[in-house]
C-alpha cells in the first residue's frame, strides 16, 4: 500500500479496512460482466454512514473515483472499477437496524443480501416481494441503485414502489435524510426516488427504509408450451382474463435447452419454440377450476400444445428452475446481454421486427430469449459461436445491438428495462433518452456530485 493517496486514507482513518491484495483487487474490481479487467486503486469496507462519509471527502480532496459495490450481482457494468478508482464495499454495512410493525417497514443498511431482508420480514409475518434469481447473492444497495424489478413486477412493482426512505451521501459528502418513511409527502421533488435508479451516481445509499406487505395466498406455477409467437400474447390475455397472476415469464427452447444441459428436469415429452411461465393465487376449488379452463381455452382455441401445472411446493421450484436457472446456465458461454422493455401491447410487433433483424444478420448465432413477457421486458443472450474471438464478437453484438436500439427508439421502448446502463449500455442511452432528457441528467449529476467522484464513467460521460 505504498500509493500516497492511500497513505493519507489510512493516516486519516486508522481504523477504516483497507485491501489492496491482487486476488481482491480482481474479486472486487468487476460484476457479472466479464468484459473489463478489473484495477481498482483499493477496496474500502466503511462500517457505517459517517465513514462513507470521510471517504467521499478524501476521494474529493485526492480526485479518487468512487465505485459502489454490494453483490456485485449486476449484468451491465455498473460495478466494475477498470480505472484505479476506490471500491466501496457495503460487505460490512449489512445489518437490519430497525422493524416498526405499525408502519410495516424493515430500515436495513445496503449492503443486506436481498434474501437476508426478504427472511427477515418473514419473521414478523410479512414479506418484501422484490424477488429475483441472483437474491441469495445481491444486495438491497444495488436493487436500490438499478431499480432491480424481477419476476413479481406484474403484481408488486418494482423496487422503487418499496423504499419508504433512504440515506445517501452526495458527492459532496454530504447525509442526506430522503422521505423518512413517510407514505405520503408533498412537500417539493422526491428526491428519493431520483436517487432510486441512479446508478450510484447520484448519492451513496447508506440506509434503506423498506415497506413489507403481508404474505401472499398460496400459489400454483403452469409452464405452457406455445407453438406460434403470435400466441404468446393470447395466452397472457387469457390468464389476466381468468387468473390472479403474481407473474408471468417467458422462454424459448433455445433457453430450455441451455438449462437443461445444466441439470433441470424437462416435464415436457416434447420440444416446443416458446415456453411461458404463469404462476397464480391457488388454494381454492374455485381458483383450481380457474386454472384449468384457461388451459382448456388455450388448449382448444390452439395457443398452447401443451401445459404442466405443480401440484407441490416442490414442484413449483422445479418448474421455476426452467425459468430462474436460465442466466447461470449460460454464464460461462460469457453471452452478450440485452434487457430491453417495450410496452406490453408492443411486445408482438417488436419481437417480430428483432426476429426478422436477428435472422438477418445472425442467421447461425445461438440467441437466448427469454424474460418478465408479463412487463413488456426481454433478455435477450447471445452466444458467441465456436471459432469467433471475444473481441471480434463484442464488435458484433455492438453493431446489432445498435439495429436493436433503433428499432426500440421506434417503439418508444427502452435499452434497458432493469439491469441498469452501467458501462455495457452506455453508447445506447441516446436511442432510448431524448437529448433534452440526457442534458436534465447531466444538470442533476452536476448537482449531487459536482467533482465528479461518484461511480464515474457510467450510464453518461461527465465532460471535464
Ligand atoms: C433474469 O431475469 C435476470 O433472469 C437476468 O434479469 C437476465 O441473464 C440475463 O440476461
Ligand atoms: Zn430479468
Amino acid at each position: 500500500m505504498n500509493d500516497a493517496r492511500l497513505s493519507r486514507l489510512r493516516e486519516q482513518m486508522p481504523e477504516l479496512l483497507l485491501k489492496t491484495d491482487p486476488a481482491d483487487l480482481e474479486f472486487y474490481g468487476r460484476d457479472w460482466t466479464r468484459r473489463w479487467q478489473p484495477a481498482p486503486l483499493a477496496i474500502a469496507f466503511p462500517a457505517d454512514s459517517a465513514a462513507v462519509q470521510a471517504i467521499v471527502r478524501w476521494a474529493v480532496r485526492e480526485q479518487v473515483g468512487l465505485v459502489p459495490s454490494g453483490g456485485r450481482t449486476g449484468l451491465s457494468g455498473g460495478a466494475v472499477a477498470a480505472r484505479g478508482e476506490l471500491v466501496l464495499s457495503f460487505e460490512r454495512m449489512n445489518r437490519v437496524l430497525d422493524f416498526d410493525p405499525v408502519d410495516r417497514t424493515l430500515t436495513v443498511q445496503p449492503g443486506l443480501v436481498l434474501e437476508s431482508l426478504q427472511a427477515a420480514a418473514l419473521q414478523h409475518g410479512l414479506i418484501y416481494p422484490v424477488d429475483f434469481a441472483a437474491r441469495g447473492s445481491c444486495s438491497i444497495g444495488g436493487n436500490i441503485a438499478t431499480n432491480a424489478g424481477g419476476i413479481r413486477v406484474i403484481r408488486y412493482g418494482n423496487t422503487r414502489e418499496w423504499i419508504a426512505g433512504l440515506k445517501v451521501v452526495t458527492g459532496s459528502g454530504e447525509l442526506l435524510d430522503l422521505n423518512r418513511g413517510l407514505i405520503k409527502n408533498s412537500s417539493g421533488y422526491d428526491l428519493r426516488q431520483l436517487l432510486i435508479g441512479a446508478e450510484g451516481t447520484l448519492g451513496l445509499v447508506v440506509e434503506a427504509t423498506v415497506r413489507l406487505t403481508d404474505p401472499p395466498p398460496p400459489s400454483n406455477v403452469m409452464v405452457f408450451a406455445v407453438p406460434a409467437m403470435e400466441a404468446l400474447m393470447e395466452v397472457f390475455a387469457a390468464c389476466r382474463r381468468r387468473l390472479s397472476l403474481s407473474a408471468f415469464e417467458f422462454f424459448t427452447d433455445r433457453a430450455l435447452e441451455h438449462v437443461l444441459r445444466h441439470g433441470a428436469q424437462n416435464p415436457f415429452a416434447q420440444i416446443s419454440p416458446f415456453y411461458l411461465v404463469a404462476e397464480f393465487d391457488a388454494g381454492s376449488e374455485a381458483h383450481e377450476a380457474a386454472a384449468l379452463g384457461v388451459f382448456e381455452e388455450c388448449l382448444d382455441q390452439g395457443w398452447v400444445n401443451d401445459g404442466v401445472i405443480s401440484q407441490s411446493s416442490a414442484q413449483a421450484a422445479a418448474l421455476w428452475r426452467l425459468r430462474e436457472g436460465i442466466t447461470e446456465s449460460l454464464a460461462a458461454l460469457k453471452p452478450y446481454k440485452n434487457d430491453i422493455s417495450v410496452r406490453i401491447s408492443q411486445i408482438p410487433r417488436f419481437m417480430q421486427a428483432m426476429r426478422e433483424i436477428f435472422e438477418r444478420e445472425y442467421p447461425d448465432y445461438d440467441i437466448v430469449w427469454f424474460g418478465h413477457i408479463g412487463d413488456g421486458n426481454l433478455h435477450i443472450n447471445v452466444i458467441r459461436p465456436d471459432g469467433v474471438g471475444d473481441e471480434a464478437f463484442i464488435a458484433e453484438c455492438e453493431r446489432v445491438t445498435a439495429l436493436l436500439s433503433a428499432t426500440l427508439a421506434r417503439f418508444g421502448g427502452s435499452i434497458s428495462a432493469e439491469h441498469g446502463i452501467g458501462l455495457v449500455k452506455k453508447k445506447y442511452l441516446e436511442g432510448t433518452r431524448s437529448a433534452a432528457e440526457i442534458a436534465v441528467m447531466r444538470g442533476i449529476r452536476q448537482v449531487l456530485d459536482p467533482h465528479g467522484i461518484l461511480n464515474p464513467g457510467k450510464v453518461f460521460d461527465v465532460e471535464a
